[in-house]
């Protein structure tokens, strides 16, 4: 998790010396996920990491230098200079690049699974992560489905850190925990703190050893807070600047509700962490599908919804 830190610390400063063109995406705050996830792997297994995921990648084998090479643009690394920072990957050791960063890799993990049980090879696990805007998409939706009537082998990691760009969980979905989804797909739903590396690797230990059982697909959900922007690009001026300065965020999650975070219960539900109070917004928010429920709907829309157009 140190090593990660600093190798991303270290990009963002070769970024904003010039020395690093394009985006530098950064996994700050999510380390101790992403470090479970790539621990518990085998060699053998399938891992798609995502753009936060350097401290997993690291785990799973990944070297600094390949990493930094990528980077850098080098043609000794192992994307030949041809691609700028994340995609990196290397499928024959099963560490497979990442095409887009919302969910596109789930069906890619399904696809290799699949492909494998075809040819009787059976016991590996594969794994992808995700984070929460990604549930909101088609893609998510379509391939756990399809992991799910598979009985595929599969880990799916959601790194809940309460932002998709800048846009916060409450913007994003009605469901009150993303957990929640398991059931309705039919896979194993597991929470997690995902700011504590003994519970992470408990937990995504156990759902890494169920899925290479035989017991389906497993969902890890995990909460955490990512402490940068998006991207090197992006200030995060939407986040508290004390909670950026947090070593790892917890404090997010600790603070009492309606001040600044959302409080930890068995796990917090609906973290909405600005400086700002709790959104208001998400309070007032009615729950969705009812016609009476719809305030947000101006009136020529809202009149054209009651007309069923
Ligand atoms: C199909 C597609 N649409 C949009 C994007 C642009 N995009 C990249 S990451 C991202 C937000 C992702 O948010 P989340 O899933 O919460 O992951 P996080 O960045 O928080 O780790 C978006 C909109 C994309 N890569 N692919
Ligand atoms: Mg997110």
């Amino acid at each position: 998790m140190v090593l990660a830190r600093l190798l991303d610390d270290k990009m963002a400063s070769l970024n904003r010396s010039g020395k690093i063109h394009g985006g530098v995406f950064l996994g700050r705050g999510q380390e101790a996920l992403s470090v479970s996830l790539g621990l518990s792997l085998k060699p053998g297994d399938v891992f798609a990491p995502l753009i936060r995921d350097g401290a997993g990648r690291l785990a799973f084998g990944e070297t600094v230098l390949d990493a930094v090479r990528t980077y850098l643009g080098s043609a000794q690394g192992p994307m030949r200079g041809r691609d700028g920072n994340v995609h990196r990957g290397y499928p024959r050791r099963g560490l497979l690049p990442m095409i887009s960063h919302l969910g596109a890799m789930i069906s890619v993990v399904n696809g290799v699974l699949i492909g494998r049980r075809f040819r009787n090879i059976t016991g590996d696990v594969g794994a992808a992560c995700i984070g929460d805007g990604a549930t909101s998409t088609g893609a998510f939706h379509e391939a756990i489905n399809q992991a799910a009537w598979r009985n595929c082998h599969f880990v799916l990691v959601l790194a809940n850190n309460q932002y998709a760009y800048s846009t916060p969980n409450s913007r994003q979905f009605a469901c009150e925990n993303l957990v929640d989804k398991a059931i309705g797909y039919g896979v194993a739903g597991h929470e997690v703190d995902g700011t504590d590396l003994a519970a992470c690797l408990k937990t995504v230990g156990l759902a890494v050893t169920a899925a290479r059982q035989g017991g389906g697909p497993q969902l890890v959900v995990a909460q955490l807070l990512r402490l940068c922007g998006h991207g090197e690009h992006d200030d995060a001026h939407y986040i508290d600047a004390r909670l950026k300065a947090s070593p790892i965020g917890r404090i997010a999650f600790r603070w009492p509700k309606n001040t600044c975070g959302a409080g930890v219960g068995p796990m917090a539900k609906r973290p909405v962490i600005s400086g700002k109070r709790r959104c208001s917004w998400s309070r007032r928010r009615s729950p969705p599908c009812k016609e009476s429920h719809r305030p947000t709907l101006t009136p020529r829309i809202g009149a054209r919804w009651r007309r069923g157009i």
